[in-house]
């Protein structure tokens, strides 16, 4: 363990003088600009890289003490990390944020906008990639020898913006300006080979490529808690091997020559923006690839440079695979293990096995990735013979092979190709792990009972309380001091203050603030003005049928109807907000959002719905928004259909920061409310099970709709185009669905939805009882750190050790 003596060394506090003059610096000679010249990018450049000189030794010590300790390293393979900006991060980890304030006002830059005007990085799409970036925290912050292996991708999640209420999409630019945080690697770079044809001589095969990408490295410092330890993001950018062909070029046929550079940078160019069906295309399944094969060409080159014997690579590294997107790398380590280091197919499939472990992040069918084989075969013939050869072998071990095939009907199910190259498999919330043994995997699981593991997911404390929320931040060191922050349980200590009246008329006011500040923020961007004394009722996720969202506004809906019949009865004055994006594919999901949208504008411009019902949905909700909108949040609605939602974090962020909860159960709703007792969260709607055996015993939406006379209204509404006027059609479809089919089980919810959001109506006019839950909410949520996750992986999975 670092002593603290070595601690202040690594990470000295700088005087503010030196903190001063390296920002000057770093204007001058990095950014080449004088003062009086300088933008509000270039002063953010300057002081970002004054900020990232002070991770350096951290960095360096981190990685040369794993080195020579020869520490189990852990592999973080995933296709997308959503991060956010870095600079406020970084400065409020080194506790350096009073210090610039002041140096930074000093320089007449405002602090504020010089931190906002960050882009956010982007490369993911929801709670997947978020989970992975709160992951690189904790792994740093609780100091695990960890690296985070992903794709360096051009442009991130498409920007949201609203033309006359429906979606439309722009592309993300985030790298047009420089990305200060990162390290160009040149020479940490791999040819990835694809296509081609394989030569068997013997038991040796050589695998000849048709083409050949670079997949070159750029280094992200991840600086943990107080700069103690910090590990590494790696990500791919795909690079040409040649920038131009010669021969082409010669007979000046420029546009031919380039050609070469033109494809291989397609591969990094840009994040596929669904997060659930999987599509089956080449490009996608070369991105998977590339990642996955360059990544571990670097994990057996680092473990060459100083053990020589394959077989023991289990025992220094453990590899995770978020989801399958990287599922390829158990054929690729075989490849390696037999095509370059001579490992019969036995011995090396043991040994990928040995490494190899799986996250499953979802039990629907059409996200789970399958991938026809004759793509698979043109595309990676190497691998296509391998997954054959795995398949085989592991048939041969089990008694009923047939229903655990990885080949399947002309198509490789990735899944099974994770479940079987992987020595732990894990679910991401009680009820998911349990799910997934009875559906998904229940062949596999029964053939191998001890592979299946529980991680239930959670949130970095330091993002998504500590920086995010700086009016409880305060609140919570006066009051219990500052350990919470890499010890959440410590949360704790605040269960006596809830019936404190003091401690909470301080807690409301935190909230208050916060409710005031989005407020102020969507007064700027939007022009809108919001009452902070309404309850604000946030619903933030990507938009999906299963999350429901459509069963939110019809609650909206309902409520309009049912305020304009009784406009004197004691309504909660109620402010709806809507954050998401839709996969800009997904038809129903983008006529959710136009819905949201056009009952949105017929409530707000109801003058009798005036202090009593606003909807509102700013655009392009991403990592920065959530920042604003978590702290300010009273009620968090958590609503999918049970059984469909994993986990879901953004209920934890909510809950930690004293928002109630409105929720099926489902995911991890189930542990929190275990964790912050039935009294302090609102449940509603059918359990998994129930849904189950509706749907088995044949589902009837319309005899729902009929004993529900609020919904069957708003129906007839929706579908007369009261909402649409200029459209009277728009919703025929979207009724119609609901009205016959309902997979997602709105109508037999509603109901019970609408009776507890009225039992919430009740709980609001006592605002001493609900400022106790909300107390109670933050008190008992310390368990859904991060860091509690990841000690559970290093623990139970990658049997690796952590310094703190
Ligand atoms: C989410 N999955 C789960 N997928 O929906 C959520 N998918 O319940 C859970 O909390 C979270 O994972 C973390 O475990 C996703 O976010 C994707 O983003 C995704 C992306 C590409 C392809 C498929």
């Amino acid at each position: 363990m670092l002593s603290e003596a070595k601690i202040q060394d690594l990470v000295p506090e700088p005087d503010a003088a030196a903190l001063r003059r390296s920002i000057e610096y770093h204007l001058k000679y990095t950014t080449g600009k004088d003062p009086s010249a300088a933008t509000l990018t270039d002063w953010r450049l300057a002081v970002s890289r004054a900020v990232r000189d002070l991770v350096i030794a951290p960095w360096f010590e981190t990685t040369q003490r794993v080195y020579t300790e020869d520490q189990k390293r852990v592999y973080y393979l995933s296709m997308e990390f959503l991060i956010g900006r870095l600079l406020e991060d970084a400065i409020l980890n080194l506790g350096l944020d009073d210090k610039l304030r002041s140096i930074v006002g000093n320089f007449d830059v405002d602090y504020a906008a010089l931190l906002t005007d960050e882009p956010d990085a982007a490369l993911g799409n929801g709670g997947l990639g978020r989970l992975a970036a709160c992951f690189m925290d904790s792994m740093s912050t609780v100091g695990l020898a960890a690296y985070g292996y992903g794709i360096r991708y051009n442009h991130g999640l498409f920007r949201q913006s609203f033309e006359n209420g429906w979606q439309a999409e722009e592309a993300e630019d985030w790298l047009r300006q420089t990305h200060p945080w990162e390290f160009e690697r040149p020479e940490a770079h791999y040819p990835i080979g694809f296509g081609g044809a394989v030569s068997v001589d013997g038991a040796k095969a050589t695998w000849t490529p048709a083409e050949t990408v670079l997949a070159v490295g750029y280094d992200t410092p991840v600086p943990g808690w107080r700069g103690r330890w910090s590990n590494t993001l790696r990500l791919w950018s795909a690079k040409p091997e040649r920038e131009f062909d010669l021969e082409p070029f010669n007979r000046g046929d420029y546009m031919a020559a380039a050609a070469p550079s033109v494809l291989a940078e397609t591969i990094s160019r840009v994040l596929y923006p669904d997060d659930t069906t999987a599509q089956g295309k080449e490009l996608r399944l070369k991105q998977e690839y590339f990642f996955t094969a360059a990544s571990l060409a670097d994990i057996v080159r680092r473990f060459l440079a100083h053990h020589d014997d394959v077989a023991k690579l289990p025992q220094s590294i453990a590899i995770q695979l978020n989801d399958t997107h990287p599922a390829i790398a158990c054929p690729e380590l075989v490849r390696l293990l037999m095509d370059h280091h001579g490992q019969p197919f036995e011995t090396a499939f043991e040994i990928a096995r040995g490494c190899l472990h799986y996250t499953n992040h979802t039990l629907m069918p059409e996200a789970l990735e399958r991938w026809p084989t004759d793509l698979m075969g043109r595309v990676l013939p190497r691998h296509m013979a391998l997954i054959e050869r795995i398949d085989d072998h592991h048939a041969k071990s089990v008694k009923r092979p047939e229903s655990v095939k990885i080949l399947d009907g002309g198509e490789v199910r990735m899944g099974d190709l994770a479940f079987i190259g992987a020595r732990r498999v894990n679910g991401v919330s009680a009820l998911h792990t349990e799910l997934m043994k009875q559906t998904v995997f229940k062949d596999l699981h029964e053939l191998h009972p001890e592979r299946v593991v529980n991680q239930t997911n959670g949130v970095t404390p330091r993002r998504w309380l500590y920086n995010c929320n700086p009016a409880l931040r305060s609140l919570l060191n006066d009051t219990i001091g500052e350990t919470w922050v890499t010890d959440l349980d410590r949360l704790e200590a605040l269960l006596p203050l809830a019936d404190d009246t003091a401690f909470r008329a301080r807690f409301a006011a935190a909230k208050d603030t916060n409710k005031r500040r989005l407020a102020d923020h969507l007064k700027h961007s939007m022009g809108i003005t919001l009452d902070p004394t309404a309850m604000f009722d946030i619903q933030i996720k990507r938009i999906h049928e299963y999350k429901r969202q459509l069963m939110n506004i019809l609650h909206a809906a309902a409520l309009w109807n049912a305020i304009r019949q009784n406009p004197e009865k004691n309504w909660a004055p109620r402010i709806k907000i809507f954050g998401g994006k839709a996969a800009p594919g997904y038809v129903m999901a983008k006529l959710a959002i136009k819905l949201i949208n056009d009952i949105g504008a017929t409530i707000n411009k109801d003058p009798a719905m005036a202090g009593r019902l606003q909807i509102v949905y700013p655009p392009n909700y991403n990592v920065s928004m959530a920042e604003l909108l978590i702290p300010a949040a009273d009620l968090s609605e958590q609503i999918s259909t049970a059984g469909m939602e994993a986990s879901g974090t953004g209920n934890m962020k909510l809950s930690v920061n004293g928002a109630l909860t409105v929720g099926t159960l489902d995911g991890a709703n189930i542990e929190i409310g275990e964790a912050v007792g039935s009294d302090n969260i609102f449940i509603f709607g059918l359990t998994a099970a129930e849904v189950a055996a509706t749907r088995a015993a044949g589902y009837d939406p319309a005899s729902h709709i009929a004993a529900e006379p609020r919904l069957a209204e708003i129906l007839e509404q929706i579908a007369s185009g009261a909402f649409s006027p200029d459209d009277p059609g728009r919703y025929t479809d979207l009724v119609t669905n609901l009205r016959e089919h309902d997979w997602f089980m709105v109508a037999a919810d509603f109901s019970s939805y609408w009776d507890i959001q009225s039992k919430i109506d009740e709980a609001w006019h006592d605002r001493d009882g609900w400022h106790r839950s909300a107390v109670l909410n933050t008190a008992r949520m310390g368990w859904f750190s991060s860091d509690r996750t990841i000690r559970g992986y290093a623990r139970d999975i990658w049997n690796a050790g952590t310094a703190y």
